[in-house]
């Protein structure tokens, strides 16, 4: 049987970047160590269970949330692999309280800072479900030959460069969109490489899956809970055009609607009312993605995309995926003027 020529996410992005006389390699070289770091922290995921690296780290972060050991290992991997790459000026971790201007003058001369949260889901850890690793890249705003500065970092999602990520799952993907494009990558154990498995992928218009957390329904309002009885109603005379998954864990909800298209949703509620996902290190990249494979991304009446930060750890609500899905949830849902 004739095998298919393997090609690597290294190979790929140097041909891609061939495709732009004026481009240094840089993105490529970072996207590169990005996806190292994800090898070295599948490593420990695949074997979570038999080391201890289970059970939690007692730290809490920001977000108030207890550190399961493997969220401190994942950071500290990215943080230290990204301190060393020549094309990274300093990072933000959802992990981290403040950021990280890394001070080397190789760093301080770098065109490119990167968020990340370093492992999303991890509350999903212990009980085997599939966890990832998400990324942005933007090119800084801030004068070259200096440490990187907040401003950097509080840039709207319309100015990424890429946005990706890594998703440990039945295999170990990393998916990341460009202003070309977005494509996927699955890794190879027998080589080591991420290998391109999804070329030129796209969010399907329309889609059968919703995927939201329903036991928070109680909390939502009558606009939301309208919208739901209608994913729901259909179902009554056995329709069922809409189907509700929901894994929990982002990057997994994510990869399923950007495959097979559909809806997810994480709004604003009585208890969160910026809703609970972090603008910076989870909608951004989702959205930059979804929208390079057709989809589309909104908070409200306005685009993830053009929300200006003014935190780096904020929130907001999420409507993201199939666009005739999203729209039509938007026109149950009345407008929430995203609350900054
Ligand atoms: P809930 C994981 O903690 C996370 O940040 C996302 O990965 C996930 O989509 C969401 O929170 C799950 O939140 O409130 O439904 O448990």
């Amino acid at each position: 049987m004739q095998h298919r020529k393997l090609i690597t996410m290294d190979e790929f992005t140097i041909r891609e970047t061939r495709k732009f006389p004026q481009a240094t390699g840089e993105l490529s070289s970072l996207l590169r160590d990005i996806g190292l770091a994800g090898k070295i922290i599948n490593k420990q995921v695949r074997r979570a269970g038999l080391v201890d690296i289970l059970g939690e780290h007692g730290a809490t972060n920001i977000q108030g949330e207890v550190q399961m050991k493997l969220d401190v290992f994942a950071n500290e991997t990215l943080i230290n692999i990204l301190k060393s790459s020549p094309d990274c000026a300093g990072i933000a971790s959802e992990e981290n309280d403040e950021l990280v201007a890394f001070e080397d003058t190789f760093s301080a001369n770098s065109k490119y800072i990167v968020l990340f949260d370093p492992l999303d889901g991890s509350s999903n850890i212990d009980v085997n479900a599939p966890i990832g690793t998400i990324f942005s890249i933007y090119r800084r705003v801030s004068e070259l030959g200096k440490p990187c500065t907040i401003e950097d970092f509080l840039q709207p999602g319309n100015k990424l460069m890429a946005a990706g990520y890594i998703l440990y799952g039945s295999s170990t993907m990393i998916v990341y969109a460009t202003r070309i494009g977005v494509n996927g990558f699955t890794l190879e154990p027998s080589i080591g490489e991420f290998c391109l498995s999804h070329p030129n992928l796209k969010c399907p218009d329309n889609g059968k899956i919703y995927s939201i957390n329903q036991g928070n329904w109680v909390k939502y309002d009558s606009s939301m809970i309208n919208y739901l009885n209608y994913c729901m109603e259909n179902n009554k005379e056995d329709s069922r055009p809409y189907s509700h998954r929901y894994i929990g864990s982002m990057v997994a909800d994510m990869h399923r609607t950007l495959i097979k298209g559909g809806i997810f949703i994480y709004p604003a509620d009585k208890s969160s009312v910026k809703g609970k996902l972090r603008l910076q290190y989870e909608c951004n990249p989702m959205a930059f993605i979804i929208e390079a494979a057709g989809g589309k991304a909104i908070y409200g009446t306005g685009n993830i995309l053009d929300i200006v930060p003014t935190e780096l750890h904020e929130r907001t609500p999420i409507f993201i995926g199939s666009k005739n899905m999203v729209s039509k949830a938007i026109e149950f849902v009345s407008a929430k003027e995203h609350v900054s």
